[in-house]
């Protein structure tokens, strides 16, 4: 069997998934000695069962049972209740639709900016550099309160953090040299003293003199949004513009009907699975169809295979505006569902609305190149020409 890390997949994981899927609701991954789940009713039912199924073992292959961890674990993505719980109960309410509200007014304006400035130098653009990565980084880590200097760091960081997940291959070697200094510069953004007094950063040391969580809890928190909130929406919006610049007509669609903005991203986010993989480790032999998966065993979760499992999506590999994709695992599912899901839609919305205000045609220009992360589905680059009004 392939490497599901292997560049080969990486580069194009839609033969492998099928695979998986077929080979049975759960199929044993000697390389890597983890038990694989493709199929979307399985990997829902993982997603959910956080009792067997456990996170706090780590989500990536390795096992915290018995490895010590790269860095200190998320309280969030890496714990399993009741840890879990109290720093989740704050970032729900912190990035919550009503706490979002106040920046909405704000993100259009910087989203019309941004797409003005870079339609002003031309039709033909590198899509993911210009926009796709451009706007998240303009108005997140404002969002988030930190300083301006060292920003670049994040997109490297959480590359990194992401390959980590997975094995010990040619990408987590080639990130490993600058770890230390981009990790030193990632925990001291998390001080209170260095985040600005209005941000969620803020908020999130404000929870903590409330008593919501402890003060020594609160820079690892503000590190889950440093960590999780910008390869993820930058990379998800590349899979919606990429989308749009390869499905005959959707554009019009979406000129035609701009409230699809958001229900565009999610249908993005099912159909490119932005985050492909995550692990859980089994509390106890759990029984999976007619497999057992031996108690401490990882079990990899493929997200982009159930988002894409004819079982559950009629033709799945279309980007269809008319689907509904609620339900998609994109974002996971259950406790530790996406809990910035609402900031990404936002961006996503703001970027889309601002683009078919002033763009009536996007389409390649040129050939698209694959970015290969060990968990990520990500591009390079994207060239593209559009059409100005
Ligand atoms: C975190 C974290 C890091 C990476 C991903 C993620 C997708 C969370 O540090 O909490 O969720």
């Amino acid at each position: 069997m392939l490497d599901p890390f292997g560049h080969e997949v990486l580069e194009d994981p839609a033969e492998f998934h099928a695979t998986i899927r077929e080979a049975g609701a759960v199929v044993h991954l000697e390389r890597y000695d983890v038990y694989a789940m493709g199929r979307y009713e399985h990997v829902h039912a993982a997603l959910t069962d956080w009792q067997g199924f456990q996170s706090g073992a780590g989500v990536g292959l390795s096992n915290f049972r018995y490895e010590k961890p790269w860095r200190p674990p998320s309280l969030l993505l890496e714990a399993d209740p009741p840890r879990h719980d109290a720093p989740r109960t704050v970032l729900t309410r912190i990035l919550g639709q009503r706490a979002l509200r106040r920046l909405r007014t704000q993100w259009m304006d910087d989203a019309s900016e941004l797409v003005d400035s870079v339609l002003a130098a031309g039709p033909s653009f590198d899509v993911v550099t210009a926009l796709a990565a451009a706007f998240p980084l303009r108005v997140f880590p404002d969002a988030v309160g930190i300083p301006r200097d060292g920003r670049e760091n994040l997109l490297p960081y959480g590359d990194h953090l992401f390959n980590a997940f997975g094995p010990h291959n040619d990408l987590v070697a080639a990130g490993a040299p600058r770890v230390a200094e981009l990790s030193a510069w990632v925990n001291a953004q998390c001080a209170r003293d260095v985040l600005t007094p209005d941000g969620f950063g803020a908020r999130i040391w404000a929870a903590a003199d409330h008593g919501d969580i402890t003060h020594e809890q609160a820079p690892l928190v503000v590190r889950s949004l440093l960590s999780a909130g910008v390869d993820t929406t930058v990379h998800g919006l590349a899979a919606v513009l990429y989308a749009f610049a390869t499905t005959p007509g959707a554009w019009q669609r979406l000129r035609a009907e701009p409230a699809l903005a958001r229900v565009a991203f999610d249908e993005a986010v099912r159909w490119e699975s932005p985050v492909q993989t995550f692990f859980r480790t089994a509390t106890t032999d759990i029984k999976v169809d007619d497999t057992i998966v031996p108690d401490g065993k990882k079990i990899l979760m493929f997200l982009g295979a159930a988002n894409r499992d004819p079982r559950r999506w009629p033709d799945p590999d279309r980007f269809d505006l008319d689907r509904d994709p609620s339900g998609h695992v994109g974002f996971g599912m259950g406790i530790h569902q996406c809990v910035g899901q609402h900031v990404a839609r936002l961006e996503a919305e703001a970027l889309l609305t601002a683009l078919a205000a002033r763009v009536s045609d996007i389409t390649l220009d040129g050939s698209p190149v694959r970015h290969h992360n060990n968990t990520l589905r990500a591009w390079e680059s994207l060239p593209v020409r559009v059409t100005a009004e």
